[in-house]
């Protein structure tokens, strides 16, 4: 597979470089801290970690403002604190507390928060982009100059919601940026193991959508197309699609016994971690240092240390108010 390539994109200055590289770094340690107490037994059900996917999110988000709207996956802690979710919400969240962002009801697949126009989360793959569609339908039909942007695994490809969503949007000329998050397998099947096609975006592109293909562990990369692609979509020219090829390093949910892929290449793709190449980059042009990079960490610890101590004096929702959105009537 090769990757679209353009001239190298450039950081736009040093507080913006030191603000994405703070994004990556709060929600690989996030992440980190929710998988230990994960193991601890206080986050229960599914957890789905983003650990080696954060450019994407990160990137992504720069080109969308607080009138645009999300709609994301069950791997979707990176996508919701690159939108602005306070960090101590979602793990509220992903305790079960009444304080959590969706009131404890949604756990981690299902982050919402419709203030910032984070509308979730679906456990169910392909799930979210009908959703995209009817958000960006909407839009359209009401005048308004905003990106629907939605996040979702190449699995959803082999899902019919994935063809209906993407010939609508085009076919309307929908204000949507498809982003489809390529990390090789859906749970343990390996993309070619299961698509003739393996690349993506070509999919997209007969269904007459712009589609490109980008390196998702370069948090530059991924900016400046997701900027590009978003500038498309504001000005009425329909759908865009960015296929963005990354890795997860964890497991799929918490643990599997990873037999469907090999140790060494892991191993190459931990090579290009998305945070240690950023990292580097700074590094080089001089616009970070070790103090920095210690503040960094701090930082992010505190967050970490406020979000878990959030999560923990939340409480639990009344039983009184077990019915509450229960729709429907019990037959007396
Ligand atoms: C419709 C549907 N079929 C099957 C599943 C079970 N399932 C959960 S995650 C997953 C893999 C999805 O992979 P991908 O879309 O590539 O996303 P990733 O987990 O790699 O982020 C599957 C098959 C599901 N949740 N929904």
């Amino acid at each position: 597979m090769s990757i679209h390539k353009t001239a190298a994109a450039c950081v736009n200055g040093r507080e913006h470089g030191l603000s994405l590289l703070r994004q990556m770094l709060l929600i690989r340690r996030f992440e980190e801290k929710s998988a230990e107490i994960y193991s601890a037994g206080k986050i229960r059900g599914f957890l789905h970690l983003y650990i080696g996917e954060e450019a994407i999110a990160v990137g992504a988000m720069q080109a969308l403002s607080a009138g645009d709207a999300v709609v994301a996956t069950y791997r979707e802690h990176g996508q919701a604190l690159a939108r602005g979710v306070p960090a101590g919400r979602i793990m509220a969240e992903m305790y079960g507390k009444a304080n959590g962002c969706s009131r404890g009801r949604g756990g981690s697949m299902h982050l919402f928060d419709a203030e910032r126009r984070f509308f979730g989360g679906y456990a169910i793959v392909a799930g979210g982009l009908p959703i995209a569609v009817g958000l960006a339908l909407a839009d359209k039909l009401q005048g308004r100059l905003t990106v629907t942007a939605c996040f979702f695994g190449e699995g959803a490809v082999a899902e019919g919601e994935f063809h209906e969503s993407l010939n609508l949007a085009a076919l309307w000329r929908l204000p949507l940026l498809f982003l489809c998050e390529n990390n090789l397998y859906a749970m343990g099947t390996a993309l070619a193991r299961s698509e003739s096609q393996t690349d993506i975006h070509l999919k997209a592109q007969s269904y007459n959508i712009a589609a490109e293909a980008v390196d998702g562990m370069d948090v530059l990369a991924v900016e400046s197309a997701a900027q590009r692609a978003a500038a498309q979509v504001r000005r009425g020219d329909g759908p865009y699609f960015l296929e963005l090829r990354t890795y997860r390093y964890r497991a799929h949910s918490m643990s599997d016994p990873e037999l469907y892929r090999s140790k060494e290449e892991v191993a190459q793709w931990r090579g290009r971690d998305p945070l240690a190449l950023f990292e580097a980059y700074l590094r080089g042009r001089n616009m970070l240092d070790d103090a920095d990079m210690k503040t960094l960490e701090a930082d992010a610890a505190n967050d970490v240390e406020w979000a878990v101590a959030e999560a923990e004096r939340g409480g639990w929702e009344p039983v009184a108010d077990l019915e509450r959105d229960v729709y429907g009537s019990v037959a007396a």
